[in-house]
C-alpha cells in the first residue's frame, strides 16, 4: 500500500492533499463539508478583522488554462472562524487557519485570538493580490520582515506563511532571508499569480469585475512557476523546512512534480471549485498509482527527488 499520509512541523495529515485558502471554505457548510470529505485537512478561508463581502460580481472565471479571480477576501471575520475551530477539529484530521490582513496592525490581533483557538497550523497569507491599493505584503521584504516579526511573537502552534510567486532568484534570496532568521515552521506557495487579464474575444470584455479586470491567475498554467518557487525554497533552505506546494495541480502526475521539486504536501484551488469535493478521491487514486508505478512507497521518499541534468 503506497502511503499518501505526510508531516508538516510535527503535524499529520491524513492525506497529502487539501483545500488551497479560498477554495470551498468560507462558510461554515463548507468547512464541514471538507471536514467530511476525504481531504486531507481543513484549510480557512483568509480571515480579516471584520466579516467582507469581498468584491463585487463576477469575481472569478474558470476557462481552459486555468481560472482568474479577485474575490477581495470575503470571509466571516476572525471571530467567527475563532469559534468554528473546536468544531472542524473533530473531524481528525488538522484544521489549517489562514490569517490575512488589510493592513500589518491587523495580522497581531487577528494571530492572538485565532491562536488561542489551537488551530494545529497557522497560515499567514502575505500575497493576496486582490484589495484595490494594496499591494502583496510579500513583494515588499521589509514590510514582510514587521509582519513576520510581530505575529512570530504571538503564534505558538506551526505558523507558516503563504508566498506568492517570485519570478528571480534575487527575490527567492531575499526572501528567504527574512525567514531564515524567524524560525518559521513551514511555507506555501505560491498564491495565485497576480494581476492577469483574461479577455473574452467575443464580448470584446474583460471576465471579472474587479480592477478592470485584473486578478489573480491560478491553475494549470501556474504550474511551472509553482513549481520552481517551491524547488527554489526547497533548495535555499535544504528541505529543512517543510513547503506546502500549491499551482496548477489538476491530476495526480501535477502532484508527483511538486513532490519531486520538495513539496511534502499539496493544496488545489481552481480544480476544487470546478471539480468539487470529489477531487480529493480521484486525487488520492492518481497519485498512489503514480507513486506505486514508479517503486515510491511514500509520499515522504519522493520528496525534493527530482533530477537536474
Ligand atoms: O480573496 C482573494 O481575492 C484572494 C486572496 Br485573499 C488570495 O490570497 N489569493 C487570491 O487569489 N485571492
Amino acid at each position: 500500500m503506497t502511503d499518501l499520509s505526510t508531516t508538516i512541523a510535527g503535524v499529520r495529515f491524513p492525506s497529502c492533499f487539501m483545500n488551497a485558502a479560498g477554495a470551498l471554505c468560507v462558510t461554515r457548510d463548507e468547512l464541514v463539508a471538507l471536514g467530511k470529505s476525504a481531504a486531507g485537512a481543513i484549510v480557512t478561508k483568509s480571515m480579516t478583522v471584520e466579516p467582507r463581502q469581498g468584491n463585487p460580481e463576477p469575481r472569478y472565471y474558470g476557462f481552459p488554462g486555468g481560472s482568474i479571480n479577485s474575490m477581495g477576501l470575503p470571509n466571516l471575520g476572525y471571530k467567527a472562524y475563532a469559534e468554528l475551530i473546536p468544531e472542524l477539529k473533530r473531524f481528525g484530521k488538522p484544521v489549517v487557519a489562514s490569517v490575512a490582513g488589510l493592513c500589518e496592525e491587523d495580522f497581531p490581533t487577528i494571530a492572538a485570538a485565532i491562536n488561542a483557538a489551537q488551530p494545529d497550523l497557522i497560515e499567514v497569507n502575505l500575497s493576496c493580490p486582490n484589495i484595490p491599493g494594496k499591494p502583496q505584503i510579500g513583494y515588499d521584504p521589509e514590510s514582510s520582515e514587521r509582519v513576520i516579526k510581530r505575529v512570530r511573537q504571538i503564534i505558538t502552534v506551526p505558523m507558516g506563511l503563504k508566498l506568492p510567486p517570485y519570478f528571480d532568484p534575487a527575490h527567492h534570496e531575499a526572501m528567504g532571508k527574512v525567514i531564515g532568521r524567524y524560525g518559521i515552521d513551514f511555507l506555501n506557495m505560491i498564491n495565485s499569480v497576480g494581476n492577469g487579464l483574461v479577455v473574452d474575444p467575443e464580448r470584446e470584455a474583460v471576465v471579472i469585475k474587479p480592477k478592470g479586470g485584473f486578478g489573480g491567475l491560478g491553475g494549470r498554467l501556474i504550474k511551472p512557476v509553482a513549481l520552481a518557487n517551491v524547488r527554489a525554497f526547497y533548495k535555499i533552505f535544504q528541505g529543512r523546512i517543510p513547503i506546502i506546494g500549491t499551482g496548477g495541480v489538476m491530476d495526480g502526475v501535477d502532484a508527483f512534480e511538486h513532490l519531486l521539486c520538495g513539496a511534502s504536501a499539496i493544496q488545489v484551488g481552481t480544480v476544487l471549485v470546478e471539480e468539487g469535493l470529489d477531487v480529493f478521491g480521484r486525487l488520492d487514486k492518481e497519485l498512489a498509482g503514480i507513486l506505486a508505478r514508479k517503486g515510491y512507497r511514500s509520499v515522504a521518499e519522493c520528496r525534493g527527488m527530482v533530477k537536474e541534468l
